[in-house]
């Protein structure tokens, strides 16, 4: 009896290390591995709030190939994110050419709302360590681990305060009225 308590618990502590270490996505495919890899980590933010624990990020090359994916393990934080370079020597596109530009989309799971584009800010991370600040956009190349701070922002917050508001309101009334009166001029 207690030897097949212990099988059990063994059992447990494999799938621990084995399954619930390495969450598989569950809203953006697999991209395929390649040898040529870059590493993005870095903190994420949706809306003024931590990114939850199960929460989705996905680089996408500008042939629209996925290349990168990361399932948050951490509330805040990610990484590191093996983004997949092209392999010259297969006739599919796996992934990214040297300074190819990486767009980011982030899959909220609690919501089950996808952001993209204009709704992403990035900004360079300084960590120290191995790491350096990405570039935005970021930029892949092989054998590089970058930072980057993700906010993801409600389309239409001009002031940036986490709320569509009057505030907003009346920065885009001021902006339609300066193009008004420009085009009548
Ligand atoms: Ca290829
Ligand atoms: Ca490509």
């Amino acid at each position: 009896m207690k030897t097949k308590n212990l099988k059990i618990i063994f059992f447990l502590l494999f799938i621990n290390i084995f399954f619930i270490n390495e969450l598989k996505s569950q809203y953006f495919k697999q991209p395929i591995p390649t040898p040529y890899v870059c590493d993005y980590i870095g903190t994420i933010k949706i809306i003024g709030y931590n990114a939850s624990q199960g929460d989705e990020i996905a680089f996408y090359d500008p042939d629209g190939v996925i290349c990168g994916v990361f399932v948050l393990k951490k509330d805040g934080v990610f990484g590191m994110v093996h983004i997949y370079g092209d392999d010259p020597t297969t006739m599919i596109d796996e992934g990214a050419k040297s300074h190819d530009k990486l767009e980011v989309k982030i899959w909220d799971s609690k919501k089950n709302i996808l952001y993209s584009n204009k709704n992403i800010f990035l900004k360079p991370l300084i960590i120290g360590g191995t790491a350096s600040p990405s570039e935005i956009p970021p930029k892949w190349q092989t054998n590089g681990i970058y930072a980057v701070e993700i906010s993801v922002l409600l389309a239409g917050d001009i002031n940036l305060n986490f709320k569509l508001d009057l505030g907003d309101a009346f920065i885009l009334i001021e902006k339609l009225s300066l193009n008004q009166i420009n085009k009548n001029n």
